[in-house]
């Protein structure tokens, strides 16, 4: 039987953290013996927000060579960033003639992002989503790993592949979402209410993949936590603690019981460093390959293999589209 396909991204507004890779890329490196697998460079969603052009060159870059170094594997998988891949836009604008405002306008993301960015509400972040689902639908993908707030996205992709497929016949595959079970949330170390972001204006909130070891233990040290004193998983009176036992617990492999039995009687002076030390390990080897594969040179062959590979199955998607809506053939 054919493997079921996938497709990934991540948005390079911002360094990758440790939350996309406990809560992404970890998964997506599992996922490779299972599912064909498609894990794009999403740049063309960066640009909903302003960015530095060479700071935008460089994090696409380096996003790949953490994805490479984290254990993805381009011959295996479709490695590729968005930008290559001009069939990506085409199809977008394509299926925007079959979204509705209405749907747009329910887009929780989207009023999340009017309220942060109200001094450059363009209407790519309007149509983000529309794009999105021309990411997922061109390349005829069935399973979408999303994380929970992602989840309206892929449900407007299959509407939009629904509404198509209902006016012209089967065209697209209808994907689903798929929010994997294991896939840790982890929230920022300065304030623990929020989302682990790469673009939180406070650095010390992140843990960032690159990141030297001194740096990260420091931002553990410094860790919002509670004067209670024990190491306890209750994230409504312990959020700062409870999402530094998520941490340890995503990357040691113990659950919060043997974590509150092994800190019993311990203080946060004592927990937070094990925690630190324990994510140094094991985002070492992902920050010093990805340094290696960018000193040796090795990404340019590696995207441009990528993109060709998913620009063959792009190909075909699009010219199935471009027949049934009565575009003449090239
Ligand atoms: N803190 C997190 N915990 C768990 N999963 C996370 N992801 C991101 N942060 C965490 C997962 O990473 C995937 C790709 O996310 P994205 O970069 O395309 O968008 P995002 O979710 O908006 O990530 P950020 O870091 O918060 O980006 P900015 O700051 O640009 O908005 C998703 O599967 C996401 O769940």
């Amino acid at each position: 039987m054919d493997k079921k396909r996938i497709f990934s991204g991540i948005k390079p507004t911002g360094d990758l953290t440790l939350g996309s890779y406990l809560g992404a890329i970890k998964n997506w490196v599992g996922f490779q013996d299972e599912y064909e697998c498609l894990y794009c460079i999403v740049n063309e969603h960066a640009i909903t927000i302003r960015n530095d052009p060479e700071v935008l060159r460089r994090r696409s870059r380096e996003q790949l060579a953490q994805y490479i170094a984290a254990g993805l594997d381009p011959k295996r998988s479709i490695i590729y960033l968005q930008s290559h891949v001009s069939q990506h836009a085409e199809l977008g604008w394509i299926l925007g003639c079959y979204t509705m405002m209405g749907e747009l306008n329910r887009m929780t993301q989207f009023k999340d992002m009017s309220k942060k960015h109200p001094d450059n509400l363009n209407a790519g972040i309007y149509t983000y989503p529309v794009l999105m689902a021309a990411d997922i639908l061109l390349f005829d993908s069935q399973l979408v790993p999303v994380g929970e707030d992602q989840k309206q996205h892929v449900e407007l992709a299959r509407n939009i592949a629904q509404r198509f497929n209902g006016v012209y016949g089967d065209t697209f595959v209808v994907p689903e979402p798929f929010v994997p079970k294991v896939g840790a949330r982890i929230k920022s170390l300065t304030n623990p209410e929020a989302k682990m972001s790469k673009s939180d204006d406070d650095p010390q909130g992140s843990v960032y993949i690159l990141d030297e070891p001194d740096a990260i233990l420091k931002k553990f040290k410094r860790a919002k936590t509670d004067s209670l004193g024990v190491v306890h998983y209750d994230p409504t009176e312990q959020a700062g603690i409870s999402n530094l036992m998520t941490i340890y617990s995503a990357v040691t492999g113990k659950n919060f019981d043997e974590i509150e039995k092994e800190f019993e009687g311990k203080g946060y002076g004592v927990f937070k460093p094990a925690v630190a030390e324990a994510v140094i390990d094991t985002l070492r080897p992902i920050r010093e390959g990805a340094e290696k594969l960018i000193a040796e040179g090795e990404l340019e062959k590696i995207y441009r293999d990528g993109a060709e590979r998913a620009s063959a199955i792009a190909e075909k998607v699009l010219d199935r589209v471009h027949d049934v809506i009565g575009f003449v053939k090239r």
